[in-house]
């Protein structure tokens, strides 16, 4: 059995979870580490440290996922954690077009935070069909254009989490040893990252 210290894995990285308040970041991180959904979540308002770890190219990876607050008035501190982040969620809900505007705000922040961060943008609560105000072509343009991979999920049904956090692992674990090899930590974006959106739910 693996040991819950994580100690023996050597590729540890800090992943952050950013989006507006309310999106699901919270119910995302249940559902990837505990396989559970609420319908009741309290919101966020102080910050806490989530290990956990997945399988990608063959390899252990530990990420460490710290869940931030969306509201407002929490959102100061969520500065600090997510300074020298390599890797970042950033959510929105595709049932409220506002959190979909915001994410203006959360790329800034994520960016003019953190040095060349790898991030997943990532459209939640598609289970709710009927009250879906956000396209799925309009959040692939946005991605494409931020040069984002857009993954769509559902915390509720279990759609696409874990891929989501799979995908961002190998992101940040490809740069990460692309910057070994090289020597070059301060390397900017990687061509890897600009990868074209692809069709279906786990892009
Ligand atoms: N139908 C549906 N509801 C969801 C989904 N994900 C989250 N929710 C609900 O949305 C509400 C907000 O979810 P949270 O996980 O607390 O959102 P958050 O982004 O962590 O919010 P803050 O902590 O305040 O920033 C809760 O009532 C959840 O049950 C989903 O995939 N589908
Ligand atoms: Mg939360």
């Amino acid at each position: 059995m693996m040991s819950d210290n994580y100690d023996d894995c050597k590729h540890r990285f800090k992943v952050v979870l950013m989006g507006s308040h309310g999106v699901g970041k919270t119910s995302l991180l249940r559902r990837l580490c505990r396989d559970t959904f609420s319908l009741t979540v309290p919101e966020t308002r102080g910050l806490s440290d989530q290990p956990k770890r997945l399988r990608v190219f063959d390899k252990d990876i530990v990420l460490h996922l710290w869940d931030t607050a969306g509201t407002e008035k929490y959102r100061p501190i969520n500065a600090l954690y997510i300074r020298r982040t390599p890797g970042a969620i950033i959510a929105f809900d595709v049932t409220r077009k506002e959190t979909f505007n915001d994410l203006g705000y959360w790329l800034k922040e994520l960016f003019t935070n953190s040095d060349d961060p790898q991030c997943i943008l990532v459209g939640n609560k598609i289970d709710l069909t009927e009250q879906r105000e956000v396209r799925k072509e309009d959040a692939e343009e946005f991605a494409r254009k931020n040069k984002l991979i857009y993954v769509e999920t559902s915390a509720k049904d279990n759609v696409c989490v874990s891929q989501a956090f799979e995908r961002l692992g190998e992101m940040i674990l490809e740069k990460n040893m692309k910057s070994t090899l090289s020597g070059d930590n301060s390397r900017r974006r990687l061509s890897s990252v600009a990868k074209p959106v692809k069709k279906g739910c786990c892009n």
